[in-house]
């Protein structure tokens, strides 16, 4: 029976890809860390909670000792690192704590493995935020890097530990430079399910208006469940090497909006330019959408686009899901939960 570490098990992409090695017979040591409150209501909805091979184990990645330990007792033979400070925006009020999780933590996990079993095979979660500031498109792993935000550099530091180890030490290490990509289980805070969560609570009677910041942004944007099936692929592999993961279509906050809009079936007209656009719902006249500045970044990523294409010929990876299929599933999980009372 295989075993693997993943480092995040509360979060989004660590729900996902438990669910996938479980479903693959792997015995699965899942890291989430000791808070007031627990939230585990991912692998809850995944239904893997009480999965007879997950192991949930407390671990902070920015402790060296307990990645020590943790590697120890597990004795895996793969370490998927998807544990960070993940958000963005909130990297540029605290860029300590960001580059303290975000950037050194995952040396931690490298240096356990330099120590404990330096055949661990360890995936290391890159992102097209180290792209940042456009510089080629669409972006691939030879694009060079110019990041915009505290997380951005830090995800920078640690996607070039992975290759230092691997050069220094002969350690298979795999750095994935994933798009975003998005969900049900995705955060509240993140643009598509603040989006979604918002439209589906506005068709519900439970919310007026939806508030947002930029809406010209260009994401490419994928759906998880398909992304973690790349992250599994990255460490069966033959050598370890950095892939970027993207559907190669780009689009604005703005049409994501409109995306959802019409999932939800509500009749949207777009008004108004800049801090003043608003979105009117064109059966009510209302404004459900509008904008606030409080919510735009010191420094934006304007345009992100990927080229999948490396991961496609090396690894077999391709997306699956279409950005409406993806919106659509979004809108219609939000709209059954918030009619439930339950909103994550
Ligand atoms: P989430 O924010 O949903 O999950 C992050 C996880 O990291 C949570 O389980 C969180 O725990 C955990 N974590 C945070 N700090 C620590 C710490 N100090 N010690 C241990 N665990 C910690 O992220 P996603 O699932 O969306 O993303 C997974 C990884 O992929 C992240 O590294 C992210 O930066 C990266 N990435 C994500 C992309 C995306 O579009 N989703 C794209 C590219 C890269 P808690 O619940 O306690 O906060
Ligand atoms: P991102 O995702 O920063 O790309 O990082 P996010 O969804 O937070 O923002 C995407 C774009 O939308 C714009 N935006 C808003 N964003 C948020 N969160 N809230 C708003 O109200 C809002 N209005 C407009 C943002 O300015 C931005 O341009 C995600 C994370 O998962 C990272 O961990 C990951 O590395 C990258 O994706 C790839």
């Amino acid at each position: 029976m295989k075993s693997a570490v993943i480092t995040g098990i509360t979060g989004q992409d660590g729900a996902y890809l438990a669910e996938l090695l479980l479903n693959k017979g792997y015995k699965v040591f899942a890291t989430y860390r000791r808070t007031a409150s627990t939230n585990f209501w991912r692998i809850e909805e995944l239904g893997i909670r009480q999965h007879e091979n997950l192991h949930l184990v407390e671990y902070d990645l920015t402790d060296l000792s307990a990645s020590i330990r943790l590697l120890e007792n597990a004795q895996p033979d793969e370490v998927y690192n998807l544990a960070a400070q993940s958000f963005v925006g909130v990297s540029f009020d605290q860029p300590h704590t960001t580059a303290e999780i975000t950037g050194i933590g995952p040396l931690n996990l490298l240096e356990a493995i330099r120590i404990v079993n330096p055949k661990i095979r360890f995936y290391q979660a890159s992102t097209s935020e180290m792209f940042g500031k456009v510089q080629e498109i669409p972006q691939r792993e030879e694009t060079p890097f110019y990041p915009r935000s505290p997380y951005g550099v830090a995800k920078l530091y640690a996607h070039w530990m992975t290759i230092n180890y691997c050069e220094s030490y002969d350690i298979f290490g795999s750095s994935g430079i994933l798009f975003n990509h998005e969900s049900p289980l995705r955060g509240l805070e993140f643009v598509t399910r603040k989006i979604t969560d918002g439209v589906a609570k506005i068709k519900l009677g439970q919310q007026d208006c939806l508030e947002l910041g930029n809406m010209d942004a260009k994401r490419d944007w994928g759906f998880a469940k398909d992304y973690v099936e790349g992250m599994y692929l990255m460490l069966q592999a033959d050598e370890p090497d950095t892939f970027v993961l993207a559907t190669n279509r780009t689009e604005t906050v703005r049409d994501f909006v409109s995306m959802s809009c019409k999932a939800a079936d509500i009749a949207i007209e777009w008004q108004g330019k800049d801090e003043d656009e608003v979105a009117i719902d064109t059966a009510t006249g209302k404004t459900i959408v509008k904008v606030n500045p409080q919510f735009y970044r010191p420094a934006e990523v304007d345009l992100l686009i990927g080229n999948p294409q490396k991961a496609k010929s090396v690894l077999g990876w391709e997306p699956k899901t279409t950005l409406e299929g993806l919106c659509d599933m979004m809108v219609k999980a939000d709209l059954i939960r918030n009619k439930e009372g339950r909103s994550f």
